[in-house]
C-alpha cells in the first residue's frame, strides 16, 4: 500500500494506491495526519484505510496521469554514507583520482561503529517526481544517488519507505572530504517520491531492488542495481545514530546511502533523465538542469 499526494485543480491532495493498482483518495491532509488518526485508532495505517475503503472515492484518472508531488513536504532530509560496499569503493576512487593517499577515511567509516551521517537538504531543496534537479556549476563529476528513504516520526519509529536521490559531486568530494556539504547540497540537490510504501506493509525492507537508470536524448547511458540486502548496516541502527543527542521532527527523511554509482567516466548533463526505481515503491523520475 503506497501513499501519494498529488495536485488537481490547484488543490493538494492524498491518495492510496492498492496492491490491485486501483487508487482512492484520502480524507488526511498530510502523511502524518493519516499516521496520527491510524494511532489514534489504535490500528496500523493500512489496517485503518483497508476497513474505511468502502467510504473512499475511488480515482477515476490513472496515477501516471496524476500531477504527483513529493509524498511528504519532509522538513529536513538526512543521509547515511558509505553503507555499502559499492559506495566505499567509489568513494575511495574519487580521492585517489586527486594523488596518492595514505589513509582512507571511507574504509574507516565503512568498519566504523558509528556510522557516517549528514544533512542532506531542506524542504525547499527537495524536489518531486518529475520536478528538476540541478546540477553545479562548479564541478565537473556530478552523479545522482539512488537511495531508500526511511520515512521517521521524531521518535524514530520508521513510518514508511520512500525513494531518494542525494545528488553528488564526486569531483568536490574527492578534492577533500571538508568539502562534503558543498559536494551533497545546493538547490534542488535531493529528489524524493513517488510514493511512501507504509512500512506495516512491507513484509522485510532488506529485500527491495534498487534499479537506476540515466538517459540522454533518449538514449540509455547508464544503469544499475542493487539489493537493500548488501546494506552493511540495520536501518534502527541508522536513525538510533540520527537521533542521538539530535531535534528530529515528524516526517525527517533520512536516506540510507548508495549501492549504485555509475561508472567512473560518467557526468551527469543538463537534460538527462533520472529514473530510480525501487521494488514495491515506485519510479522516480527527474530531468537534470543547470543550478
Ligand atoms: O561520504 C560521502 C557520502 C557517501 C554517500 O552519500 C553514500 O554512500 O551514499
Ligand atoms: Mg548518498
Amino acid at each position: 500500500m503506497r501513499i501519494i499526494r498529488y495536485q488537481q485543480d490547484d488543490k493538494v491532495y492524498m491518495g492510496v494506491i492498492m496492491e490491485d493498482g486501483s487508487a482512492y483518495q484520502l480524507p488526511d491532509p498530510d502523511f502524518l495526519s493519516l499516521v496520527a488518526r491510524a494511532e489514534a485508532g489504535g490500528v496500523q495505517p493500512s489496517e485503518l484505510i483497508k476497513s474505511s475503503l468502502s467510504v473512499l472515492t475511488k480515482l477515476e484518472q490513472p496515477v501516471q496521469d496524476l500531477k504527483l508531488l513529493v509524498p511528504i513536504v519532509a522538513p529536513e532530509v538526512w543521509a547515511a554514507g558509505v553503507t555499502y560496499e559499492r559506495s566505499r569503493e567509489a568513494r575511495n576512487a574519487e580521492v585517489q583520482s586527486t594523488g596518492p593517499v595514505s589513509i582512507s577515511y571511507y574504509d574507516k567509516v565503512y568498519e566504523a561503529e558509528r556510522p557516517e551521517i549528514f544533512f542532506k537538504s531542506s524542504a525547499a531543496r527537495t524536489r518531486g517526481p518529475n520536478e528538476h534537479v540541478c546540477i553545479r556549476n562548479d564541478s565537473s563529476w556530478q552523479v545522482p544517488e539512488p537511495e531508500l528513504g526511511l520515512v521517521i516520526g521524531a521518535n524514530g519509529h520508521i513510518l514508511g519507505y520512500t525513494i531518494g536521490n542525494d545528488m553528488s559531486c564526486r569531483d568536490i568530494e574527492g578534492e577533500n572530504p571538508l568539502y562534503l556539504p558543498q559536494a551533497k547540497v545546493w538547490r534542488n540537490s535531493c529528489a524524493i517520491g513517488p510514493a511512501i510504501r507504509l512500512a506495516d506493509t512491507v513484509e522485510d525492507p532488506y529485500r527491495f531492488t534498487i534499479t537506476c537508470r540515466i538517459y540522454r536524448d533518449d538514449k540509455l547511458m547508464t544503469e544499475g542495481s542493487a539489493s537493500t540486502g548488501q546494506l552493511k548496516r540495520r536501518y534502527d541502527e541508522l536513525v538510533s545514530y540520527l537521533l542521538r543527542d539530535n531535534l528530529i521532527f515528524d516526517g525527517t527523511v533520512l536516506l540510507t546511502g548508495t549501492c549504485i554509482v555509475p561508472p567512473d567516466h560518467f557526468t551527469l548533463q543538463a537534460g538527462d533523465r533520472i529514473e530510480i526505481e525501487i521494488s514495491g515503491i515506485g519510479t522516480l523520475v527527474n530531468e537534470v538542469i543547470p543550478a
